[in-house]
């Protein structure tokens, strides 16, 4: 596998120089963060952005994320076109070296939480989400730090009128036929495509979302068998729903070869109502079994792209929640940990 690490781009507080310094480290993941989604990047983006990896000792082959416009999800008649401007975002990302690109399918909203400094009992900060609380937010005002695309509370209003209605059906007909067209582009540039499942996974806001589980996932893959159509295998975002196996998603999509990037991060149930606190990454903090997830992996031949995902805010580490440096390191060191005895006891399924 190779380890990689979110990075923000020249805005980041963390610089590279400290990146860099994380034990295993291969690359970072990035993205173009200052165009709006639908818009070209322009090149000189990109080759900056490669520059300011390279002469840091990283690769930049994974791009998290190219933003997909919401024409393309609700199936409007401009989708066309902006299938084709991303289809050239695609084209220059290959020319700058990236292989894989990040994305998700879900309506509106990126990923959702109801708090973003939940105490912890050790007096650290985590992300969390309260089914309750959820309840009580208003989808209009809704702004989270860290999504890849966000709108103003005028343009909110319009777009959740436009999805009334869209149905998963035809919201999944809808990422289909985007994969379809862009799918000459990726056998030209050899980009894998790798969504990102929903989070948390299930419909949230009366919106639908159609990237939740496993039989979600197959559905995909059954309608678009193309190789470089393939998964973020977020375990965070897919472990949140108790009823997703995600030792056995692992295993199964690693031997599908649909696993082109992990996301490895743990979450800690609560209250059984769907209520959860991301937790640090180690099994015995969380609900999810890290190692047998990593054991998983190896064993069915995954030798793709990881990172940590979120993280706690820990030791008075102020900053973007979840994107602190300090407990994303402890996460990297931890996780190259589970991957060399995974390797060490791989058995060949
Ligand atoms: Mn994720």
């Amino acid at each position: 596998m190779k380890l990689t690490f979110r990075y923000y781009g020249p805005q980041d507080s963390i610089p590279l120089s400290y990146v860099r310094q994380i034990p295993g480290l291969s690359g970072v993941v990035t993205s173009v963060y200052d165009v709006k989604a639908g818009e070209l990047w322009p090149r000189e983006s990109l080759s900056s952005l490669r520059k300011l990896c390279q002469e840091n000792g990283l690769s930049m082959e994974v791009i998290e994320s190219i933003p997909v416009p919401e024409d393309i999800k609700l199936g409007k008649p401009t989708r066309d076109h902006y299938i084709d401007v991303y289809a050239e975002n695609l084209r220059r990302c290959a020319e700058v070296g990236v292989r894989c690109v990040c994305y998700n399918f879900m309506p509106v909203f990126d990923w959702i939480r109801t708090d973003l400094t939940h105490q912890n009992p050790d007096g650290s900060h985590s992300l969390s989400y309260e089914a309750g609380e959820l309840k009580k937010m208003n989808p209009k005002h809704l702004h989270l730090p860290g999504w890849d695309e966000s709108y103003r509370a005028d343009e909110l209003e319009g777009l959740l009128s436009e999805y009334q209605g869209m149905s998963h059906e035809k919201l999944r007909e809808n990422l289909v036929y985007f994969l379809n067209r862009l799918s000459p582009t990726l056998d030209e540039t050899g980009i894998d495509m790798a969504i990102h499942p929903d989070d948390p996974p299930w419909d949230v806001f009366g919106l639908p979302r159609i990237i939740s589980s496993e039989e979600d996932l197959d559905a995909l893959f059954h309608a678009v068998p193309s190789p470089h159509n393939g998964l973020t295998l977020c375990v965070g975002s897919l472990g949140e729903n108790p009823h997703n196996d995600v030792v056995h998603m692992a295993a199964k999509y690693a031997e599908e070869k649909r696993v082109f990037f992990a996301h490895l991060r743990n979450v800690k149930w609560e209250k059984g109502d769907g209520s959860f606190v991301e937790s640090g990454h180690q099994s015995a903090m969380g609900s999810l079994d890290m190692g047998a997830i990593v054991q998983a992996l190896v064993d069915h031949g995954f030798d793709g792209y990881v990172r940590p995902d979120h993280g706690r805010n820990i030791w008075g580490e102020a900053g973007k929640p979840g994107y602190g440096l300090y407990d994303r390191a402890l996460g990297c060191a931890y996780i190259s940990g589970l991957f060399e005895m995974a390797e060490k006891h791989k058995s060949n399924k």
